[in-house]
């Protein structure tokens, strides 16, 4: 508690949104900070504020070193803020028990939010959805009766207990003590039961949550349904997911919605959660898919239609989904969680990446758009375009969005505004003959009149604005739009500024007191124009162009740069910009910063020549390229010594329940559900005993009936060692005992089954309780009670990996992932394998890597078979259980290792466990690992 008290103590200066870097100045006291918000925005110390949030996930990235990483990419690309959900099961192995270390050390994760300028809005539930396993909910919930999600007194005495030990750091890490970074805290999640009872629990969550220590605003995803009464929350969110999740049809759009008629009097405006991308099911078409359907054009229409209806709080789902990985993922979708969001799950940036930092950038720049009202469109000459405008009541700064009538259509169009500004009215924008402003199919322009752009008065521009910042004494305004497309900006000077042109092709007009520049966007052109309140450097850049372009935010102003893969941080020290980041191949790059300053890149100190745009050009240094070795010397040990007759299986549960708290009723007794047992994760076995002699008939076979969840489900089973069959998707059949395989005396049926999850409860009817293994076993010619049932499944959690990461493999019992020898002799293997029967083989090989240092390699393993393989493989990296992989169904075939599971300078063990239904030849196809992208980065291990 002390380490902790100290280090806010110490964290209160680097918050305020600066980006600044990791130093801070000792004995600052704790200054507390407040937040609240109005009709308009949330504001912090009174100071309004944009927050431009993206959803991740702790739980889904089982690598600490790597978080930051993550918070910093997001403040690259101009997110202020990040709403986390906290996972209730991956912090509960067991009824009472609460881990908060390791992979699940959130003080370490608000710290590194904290540090990388962003703020936190936490969503711990209890529920959260979240195509997480049972929402959120932990395992051993599945055993208990209670009512969900509701004023259950027994639900609310476990819920509370969760909400104690989540609350008890959450509150340490709010802005308003003075040393974090949560602003805000929702409460459940996508709850619609306005009725007595839903409003009771709303309501008991929050004075929970305040008798907790809680002290920002309480807000909501529940849409309209909590804005007032008993359990009203003081925001209240949306959630919207326009495109919906099929990622089968990218091309095909819906509408953009209208938020603005979700607005309530006194709130901002505030999306809880807007579409970032979309979940993929088993054998859907992929993740590369949804990145398409949820793309930069639909960021560049709908998010900036979310800013033109008023909206001041913006959050993405997901921006970086991650890896359910271990047993997290839900019946319905397989491992990766990337949801096509602008940050890869191996941590790659996409081109949504991008739009969202253009847009970003431009809200934090434009203080005039936190306070705005619906406004007049401009008259537009083209019917197929809208303006939809806003107006800041005190500044007067006009915001025009200018985008398709339908925010489906496809066809380029071309308009002029006529428009009337301060400086008087305008019959057609852009005025220059010949020119238009050009509104690309699926694009939309959001466009500033009337605004002071560091001192100047910009008039209009038809290019938009990415960012200004005044450094080094004078402003400097990047504008953009797409290449090859006209742009027109107009400023009013007192008297006639000096212009040059220091590179591209620039027309200028004066007239009437107004400076009005003419272009197309190329590359990147630059106007300098002196003899205003203080020199300005307009930036004239295509879009592609703004990629490279960065800006971070320090105590002593902004620096931007132009070059670099990722400008992490940013922090003068005296007369020193130590700046860090990332770089791939081109290593030329532009600083923009005070006057006077070296330059340290990543800790090197960088040679720097002075431009006439009055910044500097450095040369960084670029990535090596890496070759990643082979995976061979593979070795195999067969892993099913269940199915044999003579197995002892003296210490397995024997199945005796009549009852249980499962919402499915249980074909036959006793209840074989495997959560009534206490096995909730990946295979459990079963071994059904019967006798066959001279006075007891044996059964002539055995209907069996299980319950995997989702169309991933399978089951196996065996008779004396001799395989019977299995069943996929459809998961009941009878099988006949041929009497070949009938022994004397003690017979054993050995069925493996798999639970792929359990089910959400978003309908709060206790869903989570669906049963999993065999539910029903009816032995046929014989008596019910004829076959008796023993049970196992995966044994007591890994303390360091925690309650999802093993299922009930005998493998995984033994825990060979974490120590192949304990297994005993392994063959030697070649892969693609060609096993012959049905069942359970493991397959191992070590592999070390020598990745270069101070750069960071995002590294995958890849399996690919020959087609008409059917076999279910998980795969184990150092212990960690990063992925399950169904060939022939798919469609994930690609599992990301985050570094910190992998060691890039070291040796790793790759454990692959393989279950093969049926007896066609095969196996486990070939296994490699994949580079998804390397960069030179910050050394990770510097202080
Ligand atoms: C919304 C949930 O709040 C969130 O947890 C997640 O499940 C998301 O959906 C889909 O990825 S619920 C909304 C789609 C009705």
């Amino acid at each position: 508690m002390k380490r902790r008290a100290l280090a806010s103590l110490i964290a209160v200066s680097l918050l305020p949104a600066s980006g600044a870097g990791h130093a801070a100045p000792a004995a600052v006291s704790a200054r507390p900070h407040r937040v609240t918000f109005d009709d308009y925005s949330f504001m912090i110390d009174g100071k309004r504020v944009y927050l431009w949030s993206g959803e991740v996930h702790p739980y889904r990235l089982p690598s600490p070193e790597l978080w930051p990483d993550i918070f910093q990419k997001m403040k690259a690309a101009g997110f202020n803020t990040a709403s986390i959900y906290f996972s209730w099961g991956y912090h509960s192995p067991r009824e009472g028990e609460y881990d908060f270390t390791g992979v699940r050390d959130l003080d370490k994760l608000l710290d590194d939010a904290r540090d990388a300028g962003i703020y936190v809005i936490a969503r711990p539930g209890p529920y959260i959805n979240a195509e997480v396993d049972s929402g959120g909910f932990p395992l051993w919930l599945t055993n208990k009766p209670v009512k969900n999600r509701s004023p259950d007194p027994a639900y609310l005495r476990l819920a509370d207990e969760w909400m104690t030990q989540i609350d008890r750091i959450l509150a340490r890490h709010q802005i308003t003590d003075g040393g974090g970074s949560v602003i805000a805290y929702q409460i459940e999640n996508e709850y619609y039961k306005g009725t007595d009872d839903g409003r009771a629990y709303m309501q008991h969550l929050e004075d929970k949550a305040r008798a907790d220590g809680i002290t920002v605003p309480l807000v909501g995803n529940h849409d309209a349904t909590f804005v007032s009464g008993t359990g009203a929350v003081q925001v209240s969110g949306w959630d919207y997911y326009p495109q919906g999740f099929d990622c089968s049809h990218p091309e095909k759009w819906k509408p953009a919605p209208n938020m603005a008629s979700h607005k309530f009097a006194g709130e901002p405006l505030f999306t809880a959660e807007f579409q970032g991308g979309a979940f993929d099911p088993w054998g859907g078409p992929g993740y590369d898919k949804c990145a398409d359907l949820i793309n930069d054009r639909f960021a560049n229409v709908f998010y900036k239609e979310n800013i033109a209806r008023g909206a001041t709080a913006q959050n993405f789902y997901m921006l970086f989904g991650g890896t359910s990985w271990g047993w997290q993922a839900i019946p319905q979708n397989y491992t990766s969680y990337d949801y096509g969001a602008a940050i890869t799950e191996a941590r790659q940036l996409g081109p949504k990446y991008y739009e969202d930092k253009r847009i970003g950038y431009f809200l934090h720049s434009t203080a005039p758009l936190l306070k705005t009202k619906a406004s007049a469109a401009a008259r537009l000459d083209n019917p197929e375009l809208v303006d939809i405008a806003r107006t800041n009541p005190d500044t007067g700064t006009q915001f025009h969005l200018i985008r398709h009538g339908d925010t489906t259509a496809t066809s380029v169009e071309q308009t002029h505004l006529a428009l009337d500004t301060m400086e008087g009215h305008f019959d057609r924008v852009p005025q220059a003959p010949g020119t238009a402003i050009t509104v690309d199919g699926r694009e939309s322009r959001m466009l500033l009149a009337d605004y002071d752009l560091g001192g100047s008065r910009l008039v209009y521009s038809t290019s938009e604005l990415m960012t200004d910042a005044a450094i080094g004494g004078r402003e400097v305004a990047v504008l953009y739009g797409r290449p090859g497309t006209d742009g027109e900006t107009t400023l009013t000077f007192a008297s006639r500024p000096r212009v040059s042109v220091l590179s591209g092709k620039v027309a200028q007009q004066w007239k009437n007191g107004q400076l009005t520049l003419d272009y197309k966007h190329d590359g990147i052109a630059r106007v300098l124009i002196e003899g205003g309140a203080k020199p300005l450097l307009l930036l004239l850049a295509d879009t592609p162009a703004t990629r490279r372009i960065w800006r971070q935010d320090t105590p002593q102003g902004p620096v931007l740069m132009l070059g670099g893969h990722l400008l992490r941080t940013a922090r003068y020290d005296g007369n020193t910009l130590a700046l860090t980041g990332d770089n791939a191949d081109n290593p030329a790059a532009e600083i923009f910063a005070a006057s006077g300053t070296s330059i340290t890149w990543n800790s090197a100190t960088l040679p720097t020549v002075a431009t006439p745009s009055h910044s500097v050009t450095v040369t960084l240094p670029i990535a090596r390229a890496i070759t990643l070795p082979a995976l061979d010397h593979w070795q195999t040990h067969t892993g099913a010594p269940e199915i044999e007759r003579g197995f002892d299986d003296a210490g397995w549960t024997i199945a005796d329940k009549t009852t249980t708290a499962s919402i499915t009723e249980p074909g036959s007794l006793p209840v074989l559900f495997a959560d009534d047992y206490g096995f909730h994760t990946g295979n459990t076995w079963y071994r059904g005993h019967f006798t066959a002699d001279a006075h007891q008939a044996a059964p002539t076979g055995i209907y069996l009936k299980a319950r995997s969840g989702g169309p991933a489900g399978a089951f196996s089973v065996w008779l004396n060692g001799h395989f019977l069959g299995s069943l996929t998707g459809n998961e009941e059949r009878s099988f006949g005992f041929p009497a070949q395989y009938l022994a004397e005396g003690d017979n054993v049926v050995s069925v493996l089954t798999v639970d792929m999850g359990h089910e959400e409860d978003y309908n709060s009817t206790g869903e989570n309780r669906t049963a999993r293994g065999l539910i029903e076993a009816k032995p046929i010619d014989a008596p019910a009670n004829a076959v008796t049932w023993r049970i196992q499944g995966a044994t007591a959690p890994d303390a360091l990996r925690g309650p999802y990461n093993f299922g009930g493999l005998y493998g995984e019992r033994q825990r060979w992932p974490l120590d192949p020898g304990k297994a005993g002799a392994w063959q030697p293997a070649t892969l693609p394998a060609s096993d012959p029967g049905a069942g359970v083989t493991w397959y191992r090989t070590d592999v070390t890597l020598d990745l270069p240092r101070g750069q960071d390699t995002s590294v995958g393993i890849d399996i690919t078979d020959p087609p008409g393989r059917h076999y279910r493989a998980t795969i184990f990296v150092n212990g960690w259980q990063m992925g399950n992989y169904i060939a022939g169904m798919g469609p994930q075939h690609r599992f990301p290792i985050p570094t910190g599971v992998l060691d890039p300078k070291g040796h790793n063990s790759i454990v692959v466990a393989v279950w093969k239904p049926d007896a066609s030849a095969g196996g486990l196809g070939t296994v490699s690992l994949v580079d998804f992208g390397s960069v030179t980065t910050p050394s990770r291990s510097a202080p």
